[in-house]
């Protein structure tokens, strides 16, 4: 547990230890779902004297480890938190109360809980007991930390990003940047912020998909596209690996499972379709799913559409490699195709995206 202690502290302003929340709670990444992630920092004249984050669902929330940690020093102290304090039995008790009984004198408050069963009781729970409460300090990151969670809270339904990535004349390729890729890296740490990812059957996806699983970390339930007859390239390198791999077929191909992928579960659906994967998403308790177009991109193609009509995608994510793929479009279909561009720049201007490189 690191403790940040000293004198310039005293400076510092609510903002400020609202971003230590933030970024203690990011340490249960990947692990908390379907709850949020929380963190709360215990601050009594100008030093840090207690935090805490919550770990995972069923264990104790971010409060009840930060005044664990301050102890007597709780009493007369303010406590910053992320999310509004609970303010009802759930796996876990009221932290409400918790916060009440420690004496703590004010609480800061990066938003308010959208869970209906909290949504503001914690601040007013508090502000009864005679705490002061101050709420929206550093919201927009407190949203950002938790965009999944607020918008299941709010919709009922997974929140779905789109990722994919380009190569600069806008074709859609099967393969992602290498320092992307590269392991602890920037896909690995995406993997862990979703508690599913949609793929296709292709086997480059999922070779990469495992290649990215980092010892200790969470591996999202994989959700395989499988749009043709015959034999699946899936993985089978972990002894996992099937209870965390679901495969969705519909009833006009018949599939072919290897020995070590019998026990995978298969989903027939009447024809491919999102609306389908997401509800059994849903039922599975998962709250976030990223929908990885990569491998056989051609298998998305009906649930694109759906997916787009319907409005069924949160977030984009979007990556450029310095490639020009292989493009049959008017008038760039005479370039080289497949080739590398050198020394890429890129900058945003506005709210376009300026790339320049160098045959
Ligand atoms: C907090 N601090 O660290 C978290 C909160 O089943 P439970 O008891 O874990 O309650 C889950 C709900 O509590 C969750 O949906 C959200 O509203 C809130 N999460 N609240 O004060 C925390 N994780
Ligand atoms: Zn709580």
């Amino acid at each position: 547990n690191v403790r940040c202690t000293g004198e310039s502290f005293e400076e510092n302003g609510n903002e400020f230890y609202i971003r230590r929340c933030v970024e203690i709670a990011r340490k249960a990444v990947g692990h908390t779902s379907p709850n949020p992630m929380v963190g709360c920092v215990i601050v009594k004249d100008g030093k840090i004297v207690g935090e805490g984050f919550h770990p995972k669902a069923g264990q104790p929330h971010a409060e009840v480890f930060a005044l664990r940690d301050a102890g007597d020093l709780a009493a007369n102290a303010t406590a910053f938190v992320s999310l509004e304090p609970c303010n009802h039995y759930g796996r876990t008790p009221p932290c409400t109360e918790a916060l009440i009984k420690a004496k703590v004198k004010k609480v800061v408050v990066g938003m308010v809980d959208p869970n209906p069963i909290v949504a503001s009781t914690g601040v007013s729970r508090l502000r009864d007991a005679g705490i002061e409460v101050i709420t929206g300090v550093e919201e927009e990151l407190c949203r950002k930390l938790n965009e999944a969670y607020i918008h299941q809270m709010l919709t009922g339904k997974p929140f779905v990003t789109l990722r994919y990535s380009l190569s600069v004349d806008g074709d859609l390729l099967d393969q992602l940047g290498a320092e992307v890729m590269e392991s602890g890296g920037y896909y690995s740490q995406l993997l862990q912020e979703y508690d599913a990812v949609v793929v296709s059957s292709f086997s480059l996806s999922t070779k990469y998909f495992l290649s990215s699983k980092e010892p200790g970390a969470k591996q999202p339930l994989q959700i395989v596209l499988a749009k043709s007859s015959g034999s699946l390239q899936l993985p089978t390198v972990s002894n996992d690996t099937s209870s965390r791999t679901i495969i969705f077929s519909n009833k006009e191909i018949t599939l072919e499972l290897e020995a070590s992928q019998k026990g995978i579960e298969t989903i027939v659906l009447d024809r491919m379709n999102l609306a389908a994967i997401l509800e059994h998403c849903k039922h599975q308790g998962l709250c976030s799913v990223m929908l990885d177009l990569r491998g056989n991109t051609a298998d998305f193609a009906e649930i694109l559409q759906e997916g787009f009509e319907q409005n069924l995608f949160q977030k984009i994510i979007v990556e450029v490699l310095p490639i020009l793929g292989a493009s049959n479009k008017d008038p760039l279909k005479y370039m080289q195709q497949n080739r590398r561009l050198r020394n890429l720049t890129s900058r945003t201007l506005g709210e376009s995206i300026l790339l320049e490189g160098y045959f």
